[in-house]
């Protein structure tokens, strides 16, 4: 995960890339590249032949390089530096409106790259579970043109009340997965749909991720953490992504757990495309580009089904996005 901390050297960044007007060029695949592991300010962790080597950015990039490189890339190597980036299959990024740091400027902050499955990780307990989270990593995930499955993770706590939200997603038919590292429910249903892929767990922080990753690993290599008691929040122990090697072939991302997930940088329009259920509805409204927000419900055909085929639960989810981008 990029760490802007600066605003000053944010913008510098960006004056230097101006003025040098640097186009990243990206070459075709090669058998001889390495894979970028994590990174960080002045250095990359990179994977090649069995062995790890820490690296640096080659001077021809005038960037830091967690501002150029990500866990998934696959670069070439000359002398410890990194000279190409292989064209990427896809980016895992969101936007992040940050007002303090950023001066209100919309920043993209890309996780990873090249993802073959990305697994959305929920607690159903502890931290509490939030559907709405879950509906927007999806129009995210969907955007990006990256499969995703749910995760349900600590489903050792499970009570009726999430059972329902579950049985909600599995409903819609999306591949939900069942799990919990502490009685290892759905492990190795978990482990199959994994294999031989590059994965990424995504999240809010204390849900499991680093938990899960450290199951795939069979070992205790990650740090994980109690969520603190009085905020029922993760206390973000896993502070920036890395890739680990679980089989010759099977890559997982684990990623620092986020609080929230901005989508303002969509168009209002196309959010009601990534509501499954609404979509046999969605021209059926009397006005064709009925956003089913403010118009009246005997115009809505949308509105007219919830509690019927769309529960409130998701058409306030949908409708919390939509003021959302409209109060930009
Ligand atoms: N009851 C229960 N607790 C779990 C389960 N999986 C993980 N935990 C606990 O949840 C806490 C948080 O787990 P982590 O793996 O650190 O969570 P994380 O998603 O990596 O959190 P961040 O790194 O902060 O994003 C730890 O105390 C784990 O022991 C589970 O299946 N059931
Ligand atoms: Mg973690
Ligand atoms: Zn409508």
């Amino acid at each position: 995960m990029i760490k802007i901390t600066h605003h000053k050297r944010y913008e510098n960044i960006k004056k230097e890339r101006k003025e040098k007007n640097i186009n990243l060029e990206f070459i075709p695949e090669r058998k001889d590249s390495a894979l970028v592991i994590e990174t960080s300010y002045h250095n990359a962790y990179v994977f090649k032949d069995n062995k790890i080597y820490e690296v640096t950015l080659s001077k021809k990039y005038p960037y830091v390089i967690n501002q150029l490189i990500y866990p998934g890339d696959k670069v070439i190597l000359n002398n410890n530096e990194i000279t190409d980036i292989i064209v990427r299959k896809n980016i895992l990024s969101r936007d992040k409106f940050d007002g303090t740091k950023l001066n209100s400027l919309g920043t993209n902050k890309i996780t990873a790259t090249n993802i073959d499955l990305a697994i959305i990780v929920v607690a159903v307990n502890d931290p509490p579970l939030h559907p709405k989270f879950i509906d927007r990593y999806i129009i995210l995930l969907e955007n990006s043109h990256i499969p995703f499955i749910i995760c349900f993770n600590k489903y050792d706590l499970v009570t009726k009340k999430e059972e329902k939200i579950i049985n909600l997603y599995e409903k819609l038919g999306y591949d939900i997965i069942k799990t919990s590292t502490k009685t290892n429910e759905g492990l190795t249903t978990l482990k199959e749909k994994l294999l031989n892929k590059t994965c990424i767990f995504v999240g809010n922080s204390g849900v499991g991720k680093s938990s899960l990753t450290n199951y795939l690993l069979e070992d205790n290599l990650v740090k994980t953490n109690n969520i603190g008691h009085k905020t029922k929040r993760g206390c973000h122990t896993t502070t920036s992504s890395k890739y680990y090697l679980w089989q010759d072939n099977s890559g997982i991302i684990d990623t620092p757990g986020i609080r929230s997930l901005d989508l303002k940088n969509f168009n209002v329009s196309e959010i009601k495309n990534y509501f499954k259920e609404f979509i046999p509805y969605n021209n059926l409204c009397k006005y064709d580009n009925c956003l089913h927000y403010d118009e009246p419900e005997n115009t809505c055909a949308v509105k007219q089904e919830i509690n019927k085929n769309i529960t409130q639960e998701r058409y306030e989810s949908y409708y919390k996005i939509i003021s959302e981008i409209k109060r930009k």
